[in-house]
């Protein structure tokens, strides 16, 4: 990899991209590839391969243990498991949640007629905004989500404290959180429920996955039956249900990747002090930091481009990265309050989400996890200085090749 020291060697401007592979944002995590292939052949020798098998009983014990909870119930994804949570927790009407989330959060409630009323974040947190909450409390408002953006703890002290003046119920996204603790208690403990997802992207992966956390006996039962049609037994259907169930070869996967989990975390925690130390004195650029007193799984890259201060935009530096093949990602834009259904059923939204709609234009992920290292970071790095260094320069080439282009094809 040669470093990129002139705007002609930029692939924005036709030059070959600094990487022959595209470097991703949520390249799986592997782990020993040999013992996950161990377990597939017990698989196959059991001839058990769902349904509450041996393998995911396994897991589900393990991640109960590892989350500090009583009860963890496998599913076949993040999103199942959340409307599994908002079923049997009975949430109905209208539920406040952050629109700076993964969309699947705001489906999980309108799937099930539930509106989610949205809510502005902290900016120093990029997490619902307790402050922000009571305001938007009704008599139909049963409950709050709140999400752990990037891993890092939503206020859980201070939403739990209104969901408990006001009588609701509080779910938390822990998607992002596994493995990650606060105050020195794991994710996975607080709220009524708290969900994780196990997809391909995050850092602890299952293929497809998820899990709902809680310490209430109840609820834990009520949704071990949803997730199997409401079956208690052979021809005994006792409640409203539906197939969430998680499969053998994704809890082989869990139990194999659980194996690694400290490999992963001390790449991903090495790939984000390097990260810092390149980036974080460029001038309109905020790193997202966590908080290294606690347990974190560093999986998210975070950096915020104010164009105000910088040379170049988010979107702009974002091209630049993409022609060089890293796909950068801009989670989650545009913010689920301006995407289907919710841009049509709540028009007027975004006129109260103003932190939202200033983060969604300003937030870039950059790559990390096992399968990016100290040499990839730095070729990135340059990239992103050097453009930085010569925004300007690089801005009127743009609008030159734009003209030249025009012109050729009116010729
Ligand atoms: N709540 C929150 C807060 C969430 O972030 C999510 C999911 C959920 C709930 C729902 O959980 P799940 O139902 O998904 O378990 C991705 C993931 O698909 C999604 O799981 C995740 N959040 C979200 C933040 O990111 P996309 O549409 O950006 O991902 P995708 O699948 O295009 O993957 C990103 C990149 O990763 C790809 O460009 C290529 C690379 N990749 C992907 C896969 C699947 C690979 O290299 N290998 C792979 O196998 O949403």
């Amino acid at each position: 990899m040669k470093p990129k020291n002139r705007i002609e060697d930029l692939g924005l401007f036709g030059a070959e991209p600094a990487f022959q592979e595209p470097l991703h944002v949520g390249r799986p995590n592997i782990g020993a590839k040999e013992r996950f292939l161990e377990r597939l052949n017990t698989i196959f020798d059991r001839r058990w391969l769902t349904n509450d098998g041996p393998y995911v009983q396994e897991f589900e014990h393990k991640t109960a243990e590892l989350t500090g909870v009583r009860h963890f119930i496998a599913t076949c994804n993040g999103t199942l498991a959340l409307e599994l949570a908002v079923r049997a927790l009975e949430l109905t009407g209208e539920v406040i949640v952050p629109s700076f989330t993964f969309v699947a959060t705001a489906h999980a409630l309108q799937w099930q007629q539930i509106r989610p009323v949205f809510c502005d974040i902290d900016p120093s947190t990029h997490s619902i905004d307790p402050r922000r909450v009571e305001p938007l409390i009704t008599r139909r408002t049963s409950g709050i989500v709140g999400v752990h953006t990037w891993g890092k703890p939503c206020a859980v002290q201070e939403l739990s404290e209104i969901a408990a003046h006001h009588k609701l119920r509080l779910l938390l996204d822990a998607a992002h959180a596994f493995d990650c603790s606060h105050q020195g208690r794991m994710i996975g403990g607080f709220g009524d429920a708290e969900v994780f997802s196990f997809h391909a992207t995050k850092f602890f992966n299952t293929f497809e996955g998820g899990g709902v956390a809680t310490n209430d006996d109840e609820l834990a039962s009520r949704i071990r039956l949803m997730r199997n049609f409401g079956f208690a037994g052979y021809d005994k259907v006792v409640c409203l249900g539906t197939n969430g169930k998680m499969n053998e070869m994704s809890a082989a996967m869990g139990l194999t990747q659980l194996e690694s989990l400290g490999d992963f975390v001390d790449r991903n925690f090495q790939n984000y002090r390097l990260y810092l130390q390149e980036l974080e004195d460029l001038p309109g650029f905020r790193m997202f930091r966590y908080n290294e007193n606690e347990k974190c799984n560093y999986q998210y890259m975070v950096v915020e481009i104010d164009d105000a201060a910088s040379s170049l935009s988010r979107d702009e530096l974002m091209e630049v990265l993409w022609a060089e093949n890293i796909l950068a990602r801009r989670y989650f834009y545009p913010g689920c309050h301006r995407m289907e259904p919710y841009r049509t059923l709540f028009p007027d939204v975004a006129a109260r989400l103003p932190e939202t709609e200033k983060l969604v234009r300003r937030v870039l992920l950059l790559p990390t996890g096992t399968s990016v290292g100290p040499v990839e970071i730095r070729q990135v790095c340059q990239i992103i200085r050097f453009a930085l260094e010569h925004g300007n320069e690089l801005k009127e080439r743009v609008t030159e090749q734009t003209a030249v282009k025009a012109s050729s094809t009116r010729r």
